[in-house]
């Protein structure tokens, strides 16, 4: 199929205008003249230009097709009204109803949110939802949030996009914001598609020219913005904690002192009038050499009331970034295992935030590990709002050079029990209730996560990272979802007359997230990454500290003490039973034993391996599943374009080559260590 401005991409994108047939076969009417049931109509009128039969193609027998909000059906149809109206009671402003009334099929929903999402829904399931029933459907999570980490120039510390892996920022170049924003709208287009509700529109890391963002760049974001809210996704702007002294030519950042408060009053002030759509701010203070309230001794709660006091007037919102560590210390030492920092700061603080601040809790204790324990905040954090940060970007699992298809991670997180122990959270405590926010019935809560696209001309650098984008948002929309459903579900819609190629996919990606596991870091101990960009093996990459490598590999062991009894203290900031399971040494789940755990290469895990042999094994076995995946995708390369077909043929050979390079690194590497031969046989060299 030709490619067109409309759908600007490639043949790899998910939303494609065929996808709309099914409902212009229907003749659909919208009612309504707000700006969602506007890009409702756009949308039909882009792809009828595209791929419609013609005109007035409704089939003699088939059903008539109606997209309303409750209250414009009741202008035109109210018999309609009146018979819809029980199915959407208690049902929120993002939730839609589908319904069959009198040779109808009718989409209804009580705000024009809702009404969006339940069109984009029809495009990405079909029309079989009218099947005589009455079907409600809303989100799970509140907050379903983007971020982008992009910069307004390529000259920016990393580049374009912080950890961008394709392309540069769609938003911004040479200083300055991008003017064509047809590749923003279509952005806008791709998120709403899959239910995403916010965004914020700068990397977290806020240089000088980004803090200008909200003055000299204002007309640009309220236009960004503009397009968002068209689509149903709130902008927020990542701001940097010291614009009072570096745009407002004040001495202090001091979130208690008078001036700062009201030099944040007045911005956001001037901010909101000029970009109606904005929801707020996101904040990374204190870590990683950005600025923060600990150089005038405040806490972080005192910082994030401040700004939500800024922004209560306009109904703004505050997310305060919970990835706070100091990025020089010593990660050994007990008392700044980097593990414990983001607990050690913000728990003791719970209960003292406003309530339109939100803490962005990652989700684990490090920085987005192809294997982590769940951060103990998410769970531990009861009387403050929280949404949980994920990472689509793939910075430390593959940087989309691999395939790697990371929703089984993230679905494995959501359905963590934190068991919370407290009769105030009746209706479970999974990672997935505590993002819901029912777990201790917080009015804001969500997820949050990086994002992975730039202006590639796939989106994304591996063109199968598109599955990754595609399934946070519908896990975000749905945490109960199977990830193995979405990905067949990704895969019919992005070669959706390739059914060789879609299984095709679906068999390479399904456990890619493992096999990648299998060939880096084992057993949850993480890093062993280049320093600085983070990718390829360096075992000894990381050296925290005058004594060793953070893994603690020697002669004898490897992994990192984190118990109360002998370690860092660590697992004591987990409710029970897990303190207690990742404090003992035999109770400790294999796939975090290196995390929790140093332990004698010949120790036995549950699997009834030693660690080294596991070492081994898995590093061989990694490579192979690689291998694998690629005979699998030769098998049907030939059945899409060349273009498509060479790119991933250039990353899956890269995968391979990268695989064997991590294998061979590793397996080297603990076999000098450990002076334990492969109990195979193996070549190891
Ligand atoms: C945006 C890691 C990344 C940084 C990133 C940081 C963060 O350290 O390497 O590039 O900065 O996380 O999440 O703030």
């Amino acid at each position: 199929m030709a490619t067109t401005p409309w759908f600007s991409t490639s043949d790899s994108c998910w939303l494609r205008p065929q996808h709309v047939l099914p409902l212009l076969g229907h003749g659909p009417q919208v009612l309504g003249d707000g700006r969602l049931q506007t890009t409702i109509r756009e949308e039909l009128a882009a792809a009828a230009a595209e791929v419609a039969p013609g005109p007035g193609t409704t089939k003699p027998g088939e059903h008539a097709l109606l997209l309303a909000t409750h209250e414009d059906l009741a202008l035109t149809h109210p018999g309609m009204a009146a018979a819809v109206e029980p199915a959407l009671v208690g049902l929120g402003p993002e939730g839609y109803v589908t319904t069959t009334h009198a040779g109808t099929d009718l989409l209804t929903a009580a705000d024009a949110r809702g009404l969006l999402h339940g069109f984009y829904a029809l495009l990405r399931d079909g029309l079989a939802v009218f099947d005589g029933s009455t079907r409600r459907e809303e989100p799970t999570c509140p907050v379903r949030m983007v971020n982008q980490w992009d910069n307004l120039s390529a000259d920016a510390p990393m580049g374009s996009v912080e950890r961008g892996y394709s392309g540069d920022s769609i938003f911004y170049a040479d200083g300055a914001v991008v003017q064509d924003r047809r590749r923003v709208k279509d952005y806008a287009r791709l998120l709403a598609s899959v239910g995403i509700n916010a965004l914020s529109l700068n990397n977290v890391n806020v240089h000088g020219p980004e803090t200008r963002l909200m003055t000299d760049h204002v007309q640009d974001v309220a236009d960004l913005a503009r397009t968002f809210a068209d689509h149903g996704i709130a902008t927020y702007l990542s701001i940097n904690y010291a614009a009072p002294i570096e745009i407002g030519g004040l001495g202090t950042a001091d979130p208690l002192d008078p001036q700062v408060r009201q030099w944040w009053v007045q911005a956001s002030e001037a901010l909101f009038a000029q970009v109606p759509d904005l929801g707020g701010y996101l904040v990374k203070a204190d870590s990683e050499n950005r600025p923060g309230p600990f150089t005038y001794g405040r806490t972080h709660a005192d910082g994030a009331n401040m700004l939500a006091e800024a922004l209560r007037p306009h109904g703004g919102t505050v997310f305060w970034r919970c990835f706070v560590y100091d990025c020089r210390q010593d990660w050994r030492d007990r008392r700044t295992d980097r593990a414990r920092a983001a607990y050690d700061h913000f728990m003791p603080l719970d209960g003292e935030f406003a309530d339109n601040v939100v803490l962005q809790v990652k989700n684990g204790p490090m920085d987005f590990q192809v294997r982590e324990p769940v951060s103990p905040l998410l769970g531990g954090l009861e009387r403050t709002n929280v949404v949980m940060e994920l990472q689509i970007a793939q910075e430390y699992t593959g940087q989309q050079k691999h395939a790697c298809y990371l929703a089984p991670q993230w679905k494995q997180v959501l359905d963590f029990d934190t068991r919370s122990a407290d009769p105030r959270a009746p209706s479970g405590a999974a990672v997935r209730d505590v993002v819901a926010g029912r777990t201790f019935a917080r009015p804001v809560a969500g997820v949050a996560a990086v994002s992975n696209i730039g202006d590639d001309v796939y989106w994304t650098g591996h063109p199968w990272a598109q599955a990754n984008l595609y399934a946070y948002g519908r896990l975000a929309w749905d945490p109960a979802s199977d990830p193995d459903d979405l990905l067949h579900r990704w895969s019919r819609l992005t070669y959706p007359d390739l059914p060789d190629v879609q299984r095709a996919v679906v068999d390479i990606l399904a456990g890619s997230w493992l096999t990648y596991e299998r060939y880096t870091s084992p057993l949850g101990v993480g890093w062993m990454v280049e320093p600085g960009h983070h990718y390829g093996p360096s075992i000894e990459g990381y050296e925290y500290s005058a004594w060793g490598t953070y893994h603690f590999a020697d002669r004898d062991g490897v992994g990192v003490d984190r118990t109360v009894a002998t370690g860092t203290g660590y697992t004591g900031q987990y409710r029970e039973p897990w303190a207690s399971v990742y404090e003992s040494v035999d109770r400790c789940p294999d796939e975090l034993l290196l995390f929790f755990h140093h332990v004698p290469y010949g120790h036995e895990l549950a699997s009834g391996r030693t660690v080294i042999q596991h070492i081994y094994d898995t590093h061989f076995q990694g490579v192979e599943e690689v291998q694998a995946m690629v005979a699998r995708w030769e098998q049907v390369a030939d059945q899409v374009d060349g273009a498509l077909a060479e790119r991933v043929s250039g990353r899956l050979a890269e995968q391979l080559r990268s695989a064997r390079e991590w294998r061979d690194q590793v397996n080297t590497y603990f076999r000098r260590a450990s002076g334990v031969d492969d109990a195979r046989g193996r070549t190891i060299y």
